[in-house]
């Protein structure tokens, strides 16, 4: 009973406003902050107690609302391994984070007995730990006070580190849970997370030389000032290293966030942030508001912008590391593949499938289901054409590649190559700053420029469309989102359109984040994937 009395004190600061209805959606719960997500955080803070107290583990919190306005912010769960919670749990989430304080006490007991089942004693008796981080929102001080709050009247155990990126509390959990084991992660602490990438980085950079500097547009977000931390540790270009030029890291200013810049920005306006003072050829990046997104692009001789989108980031790293495996003389123990989304442009899809030879596996949107579909490969390479994505090594792929003995300089080369990139790598999550890192490693050891690179293929012209429907749910797909179930008919008018262009390809699905139907086509030329486009958003209207 003190138990219950304490959760009912300790949530009576936080009610919920009249009418407000929560979901744990693609990325958590995320909101115009103002909005009684205190009261949202609050129960994400008892459910992470029930969870550690489940899988006898550490549980991470992330309070962020990543490329959203200044004024949201959100919270997610991360799970003992570094991914993201385990799906069953997230109705948990929504159904606790839509009880009254009158009930919460009562919510909670039963939850309990629900998830904890099993042995039920023993189970409550265990301890629960939590580690959190946020970005650098206005309205994160106040969550993370409901949280503590929610921690403290349950008893858990917990560490504040401040502020982190998304993939840094991603890699905490990661550490926190495999210390002394064979699987040890690395040190869970922002040094060691900067150690481990410029080690990395170090030994995969030996006897290669990056040319020129990249421009990184950090989104005004907590990217800005943690990738300036980690240029403390890199070798400076004078040195044999990288020489980062930041952008847009201002975090004093909170009205900056993501406004004009970031990966968001330039990936929906497909233009450079206006902040940006590069010039011709000169490679650019762009994070976003919580450093979990990357893009990369440049102006052209010509002018012309030009996109490298988390497609280009996934083909990249394949070359590499299919190059690299094949040098270590182990094509044929590690099975390499790609994962991409409906959206990610079909000539990338084909230049894995025709030129590279390997494997392409569709999901559907979201990097929970990219995630699991990689790590069923040795090597899986997983990117939304967003720029959210990341490369996962198997407990085999990592032991084979430690344990492989050169014959000559040649293979010792690509074996430490491989053994770095497994630490250069975030393989809990996609993470902006290893990513970027790692584009500009390969980039180096194929001494490419920014135009090799855009010149491996030629994106198919394409369009996305944002269709306001009445009502977005009667809206089913299957075969990863590329074809519509539900309404019924509306598929076979599409697939009719589609058949009228060259190399038309289209979808809708409904938006797992915003009240709309998206439409995306792909075709020959940019007019007829404009038209396929919109006769495709007629067909939903
Ligand atoms: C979320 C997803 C992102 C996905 C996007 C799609 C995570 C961490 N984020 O932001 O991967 O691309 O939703 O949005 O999974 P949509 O459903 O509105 O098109
Ligand atoms: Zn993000």
């Amino acid at each position: 009973q003190a138990l219950l009395d304490a959760i009912n004190a300790g949530i009576a600061p936080y009610p919920i406003p009249d009418g407000r209805k929560y979901g744990y959606g693609t990325a958590g719960f995320r909101m115009k902050a103002n909005l009684g997500l205190n009261h949202v955080v609050y129960t994400v803070g008892l459910l992470a107690a029930i969870r550690a107290k489940k899988r006898n583990a550490t549980i991470g919190i992330m309070i962020t609302a990543s490329h959203n306005p200044a004024e949201d912010n959100g919270v997610k769960l991360v799970d003992p391994m570094g991914d993201m919670l385990e799906q069953s749990w997230e109705g948990y989430a929504t159904v606790l984070a839509n009880t009254s304080n009158e009930e919460m006490a009562q919510a909670y007991e039963h939850l309990v007995n629900e998830t904890l089942v099993d042995e039920i004693r023993q189970l409550q008796d265990r301890p629960a730990n939590i580690v959190f981080g946020r970005d650098t929102r206005t309205s994160g001080p106040s969550l993370i006070k409901a949280l503590k709050a929610a921690l403290d009247a349950v008893g858990a155990t917990y560490h504040d580190y401040g502020y982190l990126t998304t993939p840094q509390l991603h890699y905490m959990v990661r550490c926190v849970n495999t210390q002394n084991t064979p699987y040890a992660f690395g040190e869970a602490t922002e040094d060691g997370y900067y150690k481990k990438m410029a080690n990395a980085f170090k030994t995969i950079m030996y006897g290669r030389k990056i040319h020129g500097s990249v421009t990184a547009d950090c989104a005004n977000g907590v990217g800005g000032p943690k990738l300036q931390e980690l240029i403390k540790y890199l070798p400076t270009a004078a040195e044999g290293g990288i020489d980062i030029k930041v952008i847009n890291d201002d975090v004093l200013k909170p009205e900056a966030l993501n406004f004009d810049c970031g990966a968001d920005y330039v990936k929906t306006k497909q233009k450079a942030p206006p902040s940006s003072k590069a010039g011709p050829n000169e490679r650019c990046c762009s994070l976003d508001g919580d450093a979990d997104r990357v893009v990369y692009y440049f102006t052209d001789s010509n002018g012309v912008f030009r996109l490298l989108d988390g497609d280009r980031i996934a083909t990249l790293g394949a070359v590499f590391l299919a190059e690299m495996a094949e040098k270590a003389g182990l094509s044929d123990k590690l099975k390499i593949g790609l994962v991409q989304t409906a959206y990610a442009n079909g000539a990338s899809t084909e230049y894995v499938e025709k030129v590279l030879k390997l494997p392409v596996v569709v999901t559907p949107t979201g990097v929970k289901h990219l995630h699991h579909a990689a790590a069923r490969f040795d090597i899986g390479v997983y990117f939304e054409a967003n720029g959210h994505g990341t490369i996962l090594f198997s407990d085999n792929a990592t032991k084979t590649i430690r344990e492989t003995q050169p014959k000559n300089p040649g293979q010792k080369h690509a074996l430490d190559s491989l053994s770095a990139s497994i630490d250069l790598i975030n393989q809990t999550v996609g993470d902006a700053i290893s990513d970027m890192l790692f584009a500009e490693v390969v980039l180096a050891h194929k001494a490419w420029t920014m135009e090799n690179w855009l010149n491996t293929y030629i994106d198919l012209p394409n369009r996305l469309v944002r269709v306001e429907v009445h009502d977005r749910s009667i809206f089913k797909t299957e075969d990863a989102e590329r074809k519509l179930v539900s309404p019924k008919g509306a598929q076979e008018e599409i697939t009719r359109l589609v058949s009228n262009y060259t190399k038309g390809r289209s979808f809708a699905r409904a938006s797992g984040t915003e009240d709309a139907v998206r439409v995306y086509a792909e075709a020959y030329s940019k007019h007829e994937a404009e038209a396929l486009a919109k006769h495709v958003a007629d067909v939903v209207k």
